[in-house]
């Protein structure tokens, strides 16, 4: 279809259409219903969850706490629902997703099983057209792409992948009849990130040789994993609203377990360990002090843990491997376990370090690396994702002279609070590049983002405005915002992560999330609103801008 000229009457199907249906598309759905838009959603699963749907591998669980990683835009959501642990596993999670989305009545809206494929602005018209199922198609003023950060697999990069004759998983898109069967297996798992620390110790209980492939050591704390505290869910179900006004006052969008009362630069050395040593016994020791931004700070906090990782291992030599010596702390997306690097301490386990010995390709039978070959009845790839933009260049999305958007970050993400782009008018996209997406809890954002968008939408339609856009200036200084506040974040700009795309062979190296804080960010996206969007083009009718 021809983007630029064509269908000037192209009918209206739908003011709102959500892709998605994980935390931010649910919400989506429900209020701009709620708010009387006809509205329409897409969900390429079966089910609700998003990303608590695909990652359904053995021990998966968030470590962000339950009692702040969960709607609060309903008080008797809140109140009906019971969390079994202060860390739920993903099952639960997904089991929550879908009471809310039963509960709010928008399952009926929602199309399973059905992937968007395209998304393109008609300018002659000033709708977007979406394509699904090969040939079926609708239209729409306002598309949300509730798609997630972390849904676009990373896509296997070794040599030799589709040769291995044994079984292989993906911690990213795990069977869901949960038949996998390891038992008496010899299983080797690629990736040492979160999903592979999680599924790791699981997947040794019943292997009977389990190979870890480890190209980079992350850090591993204790989860906060284990019984909710009476007190604590009796005072969030009694005022729901004010914990959720808490979480978007606050830095990280949750309140924080705890967090060390002294500054790391007015404590001597004795102070400094006791203080690390309660916040590590206390679950909180990345806020082991009130200055714990500091480089400074990070760096005591960075050698304080890898000392207690040296500790819970028995081989000096497979301990030494697993600590991370080339980053700070949270350079990369730190991990939680009680478990993981106690399982190195089994005779059957055995730690690969790819930095020594690394992959020279895969085969029929097995993995060949450096200095041996490893024969291997299952490989589970806990490789990752395509992070942040991903998503969006999975599906072919097309703006204002049907430029694609692959094309408009073809150097990387630009937007303006995270949420539009210049040259889409109208398209939305939470939880996507330069917000506080995933340096942040995504839940509380999901329904900070959505509140923004369809009032947003709202300001549009009682302002008789046909849709808007972020200026390019607006673009440059949010880019700018951003990278400011990272280079404020230690080990942001020197550590290669997927935050900044380093994981992905040829991607832009910019840092995708933006650091400023929850409160500020909130902030600045309500005084946009307030003061009647500024830093947006505002279209007077379907053709001019
Ligand atoms: O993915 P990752 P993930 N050869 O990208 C390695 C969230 N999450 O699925 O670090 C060898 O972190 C790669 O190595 P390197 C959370 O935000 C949350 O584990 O690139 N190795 C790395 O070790 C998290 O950060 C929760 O050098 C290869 C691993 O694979 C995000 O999801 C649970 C390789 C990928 O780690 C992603 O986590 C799970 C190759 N060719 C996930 N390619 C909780 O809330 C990649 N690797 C607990």
């Amino acid at each position: 279809m021809d983007t630029k000229t064509s269908e000037p009457n192209l009918q209206l199907d739908y003011d709102v259409v959500v892709v998605g249906a994980g935390f931010a598309g649910i919400y989506a759905l429900w209020k701009a219903k709620k708010m009387g838009y006809k509205v329409k959603g897409f969900e390429r699963a079966s089910d609700v969850g998003g990303t608590w749907f695909w990652n359904s591998y053995p021990g998966a669980r968030c470590d962000v706490e339950s009692y702040n990683y969960a709607y609060f835009f309903d008080d008797s959501i809140v109140r009906d629902w019971e969390w079994s642990d202060a860390c739920a596993g993903q099952e639960e999670i997904q089991r929550y997703l879908r009471f809310v989305a039963d509960r709010c009545a928008v399952l009926e809206d929602i199309s399973f099983n059905t992937k968007i494929e395209s998304v393109q602005y008609v300018e002659a018209s000033g709708l977007w057209h979406l394509s699904y199922s090969n040939d079926k198609s609708l239209t729409c003023r306002y598309p949300i792409l509730a798609i997630g950060a972390l849904s676009e697999p990373k896509k296997p990069d070794i040599e030799g992948v589709a040769d291995f004759m044994g079984d292989t998983y993906f911690t990213s898109n795990w069977p869901r009849d949960n038949l996998v069967d390891f038992n008496g297996k010899r299983v080797g798992v690629i990736g040492t990130g979160s999903s592979g620390v999680q599924a790791i110790p699981e997947i040794a209980k019943a292997a009977s040789e389990l190979y870890v492939f480890q190209r980079t050591a992350n850090y591993v704390t204790p989860t906060r994993s284990g019984p909710m505290e009476t007190e604590l869910v009796l005072s969030i179900k009694k005022d729901p609203k004010a914990v959720r006004r808490a979480a978007r006052e606050s830095f990280g969008g949750h309140t924080p377990l705890a967090m060390g009362e002294e500054r790391y630069l007015e404590l001597d050395e004795e102070g400094r360990e006791r203080a690390l040593q309660k916040a590590w016994d206390g679950k909180y020791v990345p806020l082991a002090f009130r200055d714990a931004y500091l480089s400074e700070a990070n760096d005591a906090i960075s050698d304080f843990i890898r000392k207690k990782m040296l500790e819970q291992v028995d081989d000096p030599w497979t301990a030494k491997h697993l600590v991370p010596w080339d980053h700070p702390y949270g350079g990369k997306r730190p991990c939680m376990s009680n478990v993981y690097l106690q399982t190195y301490n089994f005779p059957h386990v055995h730690l690969i370090p790819l930095s020594e010995s690394p992959i020279e390709k895969i085969d029929e039978r097995g993995i060949k690396v450096s200095n041996q070959y490893i024969p291997l009845d299952v490989i589970v790839f806990a490789t990752g994702f395509d992070a942040i933009s991903g998503p969006l260049f999975a599906i072919d999305i097309r703006g204002l002279d049907g430029q694609s958007i692959n094309e408009a970050w073809k150097d990387g993400p630009a937007n303006y609070l995270g949420t539009m782009v210049n040259g889409f008018p109208n398209l939305f996209l939470p939880s996507s590049a330069m917000s506080p997406s995933v340096l942040s809890n995504m839940a509380t954002l999901a329904e900070q983002q959505i509140d923004f968008i369809l009032d947003s939408i709202d300001w549009l339609e009682k302002n008789g405005r046909p849709g808007m856009q972020p200026t390019k200036e607006a673009q440059n200084f949010w880019q700018q915002e951003t990278l400011r506040y990272a280079k404020k974040r230690p080990g942001a700009l020197t550590t290669k992560s997927w935050y900044s795309g380093a994981n992905i062979p040829g991607k832009p190296r910019i840092f995708m999330v933006y650091c400023g804080g929850f409160k500020r960010y909130n902030e600045t996206c309500y005084q946009e609103l307030e003061d009647g969007f500024p830093s947006y083009e505002l279209l007077t009718n379907a053709l001019s801008r």
